[in-house]
């Protein structure tokens, strides 16, 4: 009876050993693989750069002819998934977008993958990343401080980026995002102490004081590249006006935590690269399923 239970045991840890290994083998692959495309990814448009010691970049989005008209558009769409009910559930900020959109509105993918964008994220990264989740987020008028409207790091990995794409005008009534720099991140970090809970802004602002803070206001098309991972950072906070953003996040293939999928991207990922980028290595890598 023992050399049975033993036997048993032996076999389920030799099958789980198994699977661990071809786990490892397989991420190694993938880590090869996006360590190869580099070249590719940062080749065609090397534009913008996020400096390491800031962890983030700001720029102009929308100035391309094209794209401008492309983001009007999106935030018409937007405004127009406002009268559907069952677009506006979930916790804030309040995600629009559903799978089936991405392949009615192929812009929504083109922007978030666009060259310079993709090359920025590989660069900082040192790999071509995954992008993990993709979101249209509506913030409405709240006076809530819930969540990620209070300061708080993400935890994909130690390093990752997200897209935020204005797509109308977001000013101080608008809840924007704020964020600090990676560098006055750290800061906080060593007085405060590092947290993967949320922060108190009276303790944020006695290491750093409030002046330091990075509004990402501006008109439609602004947008911003953070490493949420490095840069502590609150959103949707005291709303008087509604926001209307585009966000995509990247992180490295391997990364640390790779979350529990994304329900816009995950059912359609692999039919869309094969449709809208057809042949184009970099983002059938980027689409895949980070799992
Ligand atoms: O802009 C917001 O509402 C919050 C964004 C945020 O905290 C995040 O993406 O991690």
């Amino acid at each position: 009876m023992v050399s049975v239970v033993l036997g048993r045991a032996r076999r389920v840890l030799r099958e789980g050993m198994r699977s661990l290994r071809m786990r490892m083998r397989r991420r190694m692959s993938l880590e090869q693989k996006a360590v190869q495309l580099v070249a590719q990814a940062t080749s065609a448009d090397t534009s913008l750069r996020i400096p390491d010691a800031d962890g983030y970049l700001g720029f102009d989005f929308g100035s391309r002819p094209g794209d401008g008209v492309a983001l009007a558009g999106l935030h018409d769409l937007a405004r127009s998934w406002m009268n559907d009910p069952e677009r506006l559930t979930g916790k804030m900020p309040k995600n629009m977008l559903r799978a089936a959109d991405l392949a009615a509105h192929p812009d929504i993918l083109r922007l978030s993958l666009r060259d310079d964008v993709l090359a920025a994220v590989t660069e900082y990264l040192g790999q071509v990343p995954r992008l993990y989740t993709l979101r249209l987020w509506w913030s409405p008028p709240n006076q809530t401080q819930r969540g990620s409207q209070r300061f708080h790091y993400d935890h994909r990995d130690s390093r990752q980026v997200k897209l935020f794409v204005n797509l109308g005008d977001v000013t101080e009534e608008s809840g924007p995002l704020h964020f600090f720099s990676a560098a006055d991140s750290e800061i906080i970090n060593q007085r405060v102490g590092y947290s993967q809970g949320r922060y108190e802004d009276e303790d944020v602002f006695r290491a750093v004081p409030r002046e330091r803070l990075h509004p990402a206001m501006g008109p439609r098309g602004r947008a911003f590249m953070l490493d949420t991972g490095r840069c502590l950072h609150y959103g949707s906070r005291g709303n008087i006006l509604d926001r209307l953003i585009l966000m995509a996040s990247f992180a490295r293939v391997n990364s640390v935590d790779p979350g529990h999928g994304c329900h816009v991207l995950d059912p359609v990922r692999d039919r869309l690269a094969a449709e809208l980028f057809p042949g184009d290595a970099v983002r059938g890598f980027v689409l895949t399923s980070p799992r």
